[in-house]
């Protein structure tokens, strides 16, 4: 299946939501009135673009409505599609390596999102290009996370550098850089744990293992990658603004966009947070991981695809 197919199928429960339902509710025929207004209101929450995103929105649109004189929702469409791809398109900015090794990704996030899974996915992306990829198991609160990350990496073809369970996440974190260094790996991705993201000490040790990582290399690491879960929607954007206030995100992996109907925030992250969209998970296989493209994001969205879709004309 090609790109846009899988990530069309990833899309297609938030497509049901979103795309069907406001073309339904933009229909032609439909007037243009104060109770449209408000039933698109509740679609774009219910979708979890967000209270802000969807607030914005609306004020375009009327806007718009206003200046064009619209009279029918039909042509509200267009609009609202083309305002939904400029708010995205500022967070396209794929993940790239550096020039100088090993490139840093410090992966972070709350227990269970998908941050080995997501690890895994980069990792087989990038041997597959001849890359060499270490990873870092840092989660060690569990003998069974390092066990996932070296089953995960074995996979992939990457190497894994490890300590034992109960070790000090920065110890680890440190070996495995200077190891990259020393050998000349392209990309390093460290595990970490995500115990609750509510009890500071976790806070405080993803802090310390960053500080540790400049303090061997000045530049480490280069991107703090914040993995999210789609699926827990508006949740995903307190844990972003938490993990961003403790440890300067500068990029996003949101995951588990397949199976769910929220995908929406991935329009509330875009308005609120600003932060790059490096990776988008569709599934749970190695290949299931998809760069960010605004335009091929809203094409999927809002596409026609599937049993139900009308000819287009
Ligand atoms: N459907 C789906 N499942 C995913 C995706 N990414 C991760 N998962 C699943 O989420 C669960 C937790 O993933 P894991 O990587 O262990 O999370 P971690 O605790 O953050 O390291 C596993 O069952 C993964 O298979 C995705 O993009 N789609
Ligand atoms: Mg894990």
């Amino acid at each position: 299946m090609g790109l846009l197919g899988r990530l069309k199928e990833g899309l297609a429960k938030t497509r049901g939501l979103l795309a069907e339902g406001t073309r339904g509710l933009l229909r032609p025929g439909k007037a243009i009135e104060e109770g449209l207004w408000e039933e698109l209101e509740e679609l774009l929450i219910e979708a979890d673009v967000g209270v802000a995103a969807t607030q914005r929105l609306l004020e375009v649109l009327k806007e718009e409505a206003r200046r064009r004189d619209l009279k029918g929702a039909e042509d509200l469409y267009p609009l609202l599609k083309g305002e939904i791809l400029r708010t995205l398109k500022p967070c396209e900015a794929p993940f790239r390596l550096q020039k100088e090794r090993p490139t840093v990704v410090f992966v972070v996030g709350v227990n269970g999102v998908g941050k080995t899974t997501t690890i895994a996915k980069i990792a087989h992306r990038y041997t597959s290009q001849g890359r060499r990829v270490m990873v870092a198991a840092a989660d060690t609160f569990r003998a069974a996370a390092i066990d996932q990350l070296q089953i995960w990496s074995q996979r992939a073809g990457a190497q894994m550098v490890r300590h034992r369970e109960g070790a000090d996440p920065s110890a680890v974190a440190y070996d495995a850089l200077q190891a990259a260094s020393a050998r000349g790996y392209d990309l390093l991705l460290i595990d970490t744990a995500g115990r609750l993201h509510t009890k500071g000490d976790l806070m405080e040790e993803l802090k310390k293992t960053k500080r540790v990582l400049k303090k061997l290399k000045e530049e480490a690491p280069h991107e703090v990658l914040l993995v999210l879960d789609a699926t827990n929607g508006q949740n995903a954007l307190v844990q972003a603004k938490t993990f961003h206030q403790a440890l300067e995100v500068t990029g996003i992996a949101l995951v588990k966009l397949d199976g769910t109907a929220k995908g929406g925030i991935l329009v509330a992250i875009a308005e609120e947070l600003k932060i790059p969209l490096r990776f988008l998970g569709v599934g749970e296989g190695l290949e299931d991981l998809e760069d960010f493209e605004a335009e091929a994001f809203v094409e999927a969205l809002f596409s026609e695809g599937g049993a139900t879709s009308k000819a287009s004309a």
